[in-house]
């Protein structure tokens, strides 16, 4: 079908949604045009019909391809599959060899079953629940630094994840690692001495100009990591409050 939009993409976001931000690294690095479309989470516009016909799962990241039939995919890393696999024509972010893509696809899943989760739930355990639960905070910042051991790990031998160059499965990583290691672990918290491997590939990507230019954009967007953006506390506020969090109540010692 012929589509008369002047951009090709429609990416469904949320102000502080976290998957978003390897989707628009990748659309920048591929110079793929797109619009964001802000979804209201405090009216619960993801969970409204119109939205879950074309995302049954209510929420988000979502995008449309307005110049393929308007195509919708959901979920992040599949979504980056999509975008790369008809888009990435010269496989700048993809890879050839059969195994390899193999290798890719295991840390993409592992991206979208343990860091995403992991690092998720120690982030709702610190500033979102509604009591303070000390257990799970200490479990789940295990489980944080226990996954950035396995990438420090695989990375002391090897610059990237798998084929000797960046691929979109190494992008997936970029934005939980940076909040996890700036802002889940603690100011304490030193990533060079702790996972060297991981910090320097982490860096590497962090250092390029597409991937500077949306953490740019995103802080101007104020997205919100010291928001509670559905009642506004700011996440700080919110741990005080609550007496919960890695850096409130002393469950800084525990988790370490
Ligand atoms: N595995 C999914 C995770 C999607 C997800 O959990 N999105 C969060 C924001 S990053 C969301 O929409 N939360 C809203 C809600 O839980 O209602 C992906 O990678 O796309």
């Amino acid at each position: 079908m012929e589509s008369k939009s002047p951009y090709q993409f429609t990416v469904y976001n949320h102000e502080a949604g976290v998957n978003i931000w390897k989707i628009l690294i990748l659309l920048k690095e591929l110079n793929l045009s797109y619009k964001e479309y802000l979804l209201d989470f405090g009216k619960g516009e993801h969970k409204e019909e119109w939205y879950r016909k074309m995302m049954p799962n209510g929420r988000i990241p979502m995008i449309v391809d307005h110049w393929n039939n308007d195509k919708i995919v959901w979920e992040s890393n599949a979504v980056m599959k999509y975008i790369a696999g008809r888009y990435d024509t010269e496989k700048r972010f993809l890879l050839t060899d059969l195994d390899e893509q193999t290798d890719m696809d295991t840390w993409l899943f592992f991206q979208a079953s343990h860091q995403g989760p992991y690092f998720g739930a120690l982030q709702w355990f610190s500033f979102y629940h509604e009591e303070p639960v000390p257990s799970a905070v200490l479990r789940y910042a295990k489980e944080t630094r226990r996954i950035l051991g396995v990438l420090d790990t695989v990375l002391k031998d090897r610059e990237w994840l798998v084929g000797g160059k960046i691929t979109i499965a190494d992008i997936a990583f970029i934005k939980c690692n940076e909040y996890a290691t700036k802002h889940l672990l603690g100011a304490t918290f030193d990533f060079a001495a702790e996972f060297p491997h991981a910090a320097r590939w982490h860096g590497r990507m962090m250092a390029r100009p597409c991937v500077r230019e949306v953490f740019k954009y995103k802080a101007e967007q104020d997205c919100g990591r010291e928001r509670q953006h559905v009642t506004g506390e700011t996440v700080s506020a919110f741990a005080q409050r609550m007496g919960c969090g890695i850096e409130v109540g002393g469950i800084v010692r525990v988790a370490v």
